[in-house]
């Protein structure tokens, strides 16, 4: 399979309906619609909607039902990143390439635009006016599983134990709740919206539950180890996992979970390459 005119498809298809899913920035009051939209269109890899459509594929359902969903949960990453780097939480000037909201914006703007994100994601997740009766019970359900992924006992969870971890020597296991909190959360959630709303079985959908939740560690290892270098006074204050466990097994925890994450497709066969060749490529090694 060609995964890179596949992530090509779906990028534009994606891209697309986030557009839609916005207001214009000529809208009254431009400022904050500027600021939702500066964040959302710089250049996010879009691993997320990406992983939701792929896993709908994968148990045999369509696009399209999923495609608001997909969308909800870019704007939900987008207004994660915009606050994790305000001067409050990591104060990063750089994101996606370019300056962060409170860089261009100012704090205050920055804040707003990741609020009026989250919101719009749930406005989009309620907007029933396209979808058809019989699937309103699996969209709440959805909406159930995203609410909780990314609030207290979640997203918000993980957030505050990194934020409380900050220069203190951790365990792995604070270490683990931190970013199958922070970061994993929303890839699980990712590839159980697909597979919920197309309908799967109980046992596509605990087998694409292993798969996000593997791939999520293994992303958020390579994470770590590629800014491992990095030498910000900020940087050295978060604990990590080359950190913690040193390079050498924080590799080797990273090639077993993204073999958990492989393993975990056996059961979809051919129609699982597609998450195959995604984890090969988001993990590139
Ligand atoms: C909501 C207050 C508040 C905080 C958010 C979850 C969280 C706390 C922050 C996440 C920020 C972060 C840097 C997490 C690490 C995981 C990670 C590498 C995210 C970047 O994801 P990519 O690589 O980014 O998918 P793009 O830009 O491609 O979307």
């Amino acid at each position: 399979m060609d995964i890179k005119r596949y992530l090509r498809e779906k990028r534009s298809l994606i891209e697309k309906a986030l557009d839609e899913s916005l207001p214009k920035t000529k809208e009254y009051p431009s400022l904050i619609h500027q600021a939702m939209r500066y964040s959302l269109f710089s250049k996010g890899k879009r691993l997320r909607p990406i992983l939701a459509l792929a896993s709908a594929e994968v148990v045999g359902g369509k696009i399209k039902p999923v495609l608001p969903v997909a969308c909800a949960l870019e704007l939900i990453h987008t207004w994660s990143l915009i606050h994790d780097d305000l001067p409050s939480m990591d104060n990063d000037d750089y994101r996606r390439g370019r300056l962060t909201s409170h860089k261009v914006f100012g704090e205050g703007i920055a804040v707003l635009a990741g609020d009026a994100l989250l919101i719009q994601a749930f406005r989009l997740l309620s907007d029933l006016k396209s979808r058809e009766d019989r699937n309103l019970k699996l969209i709440l359900r959805v909406i159930k599983e995203i609410s909780e992924a990314i609030g207290s006992r979640g997203l918000i969870g993980g957030q505050t134990i990194d934020l409380n971890s900050e220069g203190k020597e951790i365990s792995l296991s604070r270490l683990k709740y931190i970013h199958s909190h922070k970061t994993g959360g929303l890839f699980r959630v990712a590839l159980r919206s697909g597979t919920i709303l197309s309908r799967a079985k109980k046992e596509e959908i605990a087998s694409l539950t292993k798969y996000g939740e593997a791939l999520g560690l293994a992303f958020q290892i390579r994470d770590d180890l590629r800014d491992k270098d990095e030498k910000s006074e900020q940087r050295k204050k978060k604990a990590t996992y080359p950190a913690l466990l040193g390079t050498k097994e924080a590799e080797r925890l990273a090639r077993l979970s993204k073999r958990k994450a492989l393993s975990a497709l056996k059961m979809f066969g051919e129609r699982g390459e597609v998450l195959k060749e995604l984890a090969e490529s988001i993990l590139d090694d």
